[in-house]
């Protein structure tokens, strides 16, 4: 997420209902990734095709975001906070190694994830999406009719506030398993929460409180599958975007690498280290730092040979609270860049416009 003027901000809030999801359905009959790549066809088809500018470069160079070993919060806390700190204002990115969740449970999560893709598609296309929640088995973001699309299948579920969470009763395991990981992604949401407020000079409850508090919280996730595609020069496996919500705790995929993201204007393949788990702010946080954390623009380029897959697990405020910039870092000379909207507004406006809305809302600002 770039930072954006107040008045931008207030122009997404006025295309509310505009952008808003009316309809229940898609603009275009639904095509699963995964049916296409499985169809052996050595070219892919012209929607999944993406304009050259957006074309990934799939050889790009490798870097290392920072490495937050989480046991020096207790041991050498200056330290790692202030790692932390560069972290989120520097990168928007680190991975958090010795996070406490268990290897068994995390290696149970992604077992369950592929069985999910795995399994017979009249099992999955019982969980079809649609735009309206986009709960369940899904293939694309947005409804934009003619949008180009990405070379990828989902599973989304809302698990937080408790609704009716759309689970897949296929494997059997697998809503067990998410109940456990859940409770161990809120737990690390707390702690960072308080460490983020801590490193920005305000009580260390701001933050938490300013989500709503820690029993409001959003959680809500989305499991990625990306087919092997066979032409993955030209398309992207997920689109470049910011995550729209308060942060986001990722599980890569430990043997295919395939995350990119943009660092001084470049983008910079990831190697995950291992069993980490992989935190970004988003952008909720960025407009609650006043943009001293940064939102960054992230991307998946697709894979000529490998599958892959990866879980993105989002950390949001509570739907129907204001975010705006946490009053005590406005002052004369970093005075707010962003005025108030609630997250559920945002969302609503990102939802409709696919991942790339809000790049979308910027530039016809700026072209005024
Ligand atoms: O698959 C990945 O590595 C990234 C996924 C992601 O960015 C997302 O789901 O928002």
């Amino acid at each position: 997420m770039k930072v954006l003027s107040c008045h931008v901000e207030v122009e997404m809030g006025k295309q509310k209902s505009e952008a808003e999801p009316d309809s229940c359905d898609w603009p275009e009959p639904i095509v699963r990734v995964q049916s296409l790549s499985e169809s052996g066809e050595l070219l892919i088809p012209n929607q999944y095709i993406k304009p050259q500018s957006e074309r990934p470069c799939l050889y790009v160079k490798e870097m290392n975001i920072p490495v937050i070993d989480m046991t020096g919060l207790v041991i050498s806390r200056e330290e790692t906070m202030k790692q932390i700190s560069e972290a989120c204002r520097k990168w928007g990115f680190f991975q958090l190694v010795n996070h406490g969740v268990w290897t068994e449970l995390v290696d149970r999560v992604r077992e369950n994830w592929r069985k999910f893709f795995h399994e017979r598609k009249e099992v999955k296309e019982k969980y079809a999406n649609t735009p309206k929640t986009y709960e369940g088995y899904g293939s694309r973001l947005g409804v934009e009719k003619g949008a180009i699309l990405d070379w990828s299948d989902y599973y989304y579920l809302n698990y937080l506030p408790h609704s009716h969470t759309k689970w897949p009763a296929h494997p059997p395991s697998l809503r067990e398993v998410m109940e456990e990981y859940t409770k161990e992604i809120l737990r690390l949401g707390e702690v960072l929460l308080k460490v983020f407020s801590l490193n920005l000079g305000v009580k260390e409850d701001t933050l938490q409180n300013a989500f709503g508090g820690a029993k409001d919280v959003g959680a809500c996730l989305r499991a990625n599958f990306y087919p092997k595609c066979p032409q993955p020069d030209l398309t992207l496996g997920l689109s470049s975007h910011s995550d729209p919500g308060g942060m986001t705790f990722l599980l890569p995929d430990e043997q295919v690498f395939g995350l990119q993201i943009r660092k001084d204007n470049q983008w910079v393949a990831i190697r995950p280290a291992r069993d980490a788990i992989i935190v970004n702010i988003g952008d909720q946080l960025q407009v609650l730092s006043n943009s001293i954390y940064k939102s960054v623009e992230h991307r998946v380029v697709a894979n000529p040979d490998k599958q892959r897959v990866s879980l993105a697990y989002f950390y949001n405020p509570k739907n129907d609270i204001l975010i705006q910039p946490i009053s005590e870092l406005i002052t004369l000379e970093t005075p707010a860049l962003y005025s108030p909207m609630t997250f559920e507004e945002y969302r609503r406006f990102i939802r409709a416009k696919g991942p790339r809305g809000k790049f979308q809302v910027e530039s016809l600002k700026s072209q005024r």
